[in-house]
């Protein structure tokens, strides 16, 4: 009787305590070489400060942080890969992109703010509000037509808009279609 009331204990304390720590635990350290760093308002992290001689390049642009989710692309791919394709007035043909949605990016580094401001390798940057971002399950494309989308084109990540799927996308630019984009600041 006694026995049995403690093993429930213990399965209510596992029910109740081992989400709450998965939601905590951090993120694994990246294995290849990192592709997007995500800053900010975030509560899950796996490196620390920036560091003015490991990261030149984020020195050079005068980025700040006292901690980041740093990803490689195999972490952005277990994130879930989804298909979009599409095709913008002004390209040559559609393409067919394939990379996780900016909301499971989002969720993965626990992120609580309300806009994100994305950055390329050549300094652009343009903000996005997290409600299209829920709305519109806006792609960060890792790979085009099944390649991957490579550094000195528009990798490694290229921000991407459904914009064939609402009629409304249909009147926006592509001014928040970041290409080479390699940071995220949530704000
Ligand atoms: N990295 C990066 N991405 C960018 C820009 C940029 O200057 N750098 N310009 C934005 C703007 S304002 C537009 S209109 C489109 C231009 O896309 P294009 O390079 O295919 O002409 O990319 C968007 N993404
Ligand atoms: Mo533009």
């Amino acid at each position: 009787m006694l026995r049995g009331f403690a093993v429930a204990l213990f399965a209510i304390c596992l029910a109740v305590f081992a989400p709450a720590r998965a939601e905590a635990a951090d993120l694994v350290q990246p294995l290849g070489p990192v592709v997007l760093t995500v800053h900010g308002k975030i509560t899950k992290t796996n490196r620390g400060p920036l560091n003015d001689f490991d990261d030149a390049f984020f020195k050079f642009g005068n980025v700040r942080f006292d901690k980041a989710a740093s990803f490689d692309l195999a972490m952005l791919q277990k994130l879930g890969m989804k298909t979009l394709k599409v095709k913008y007035d002004t390209w040559p043909k559609a393409y067919r992109f394939e990379g996780p949605h900016l909301r499971d990016v989002l969720k993965a580094v626990g992120a609580t703010g309300k806009t994100i401001k994305v950055y390329a390798m050549d300094g652009y940057g343009a903000e996005i509000a997290v409600a299209d971002i829920e709305r519109y399950s806006v792609m960060l494309a890792l790979k085009a037509d099944g390649k991957f989308l490579g550094l000195g084109g528009r990798g490694p990540t290229w921000v991407v808009f459904p914009r064939d799927h609402h009629p409304e996308l249909k009147q926006q630019d592509d001014a928040k279609w970041v290409w080479s984009a390699i940071r995220i600041e949530v704000e």
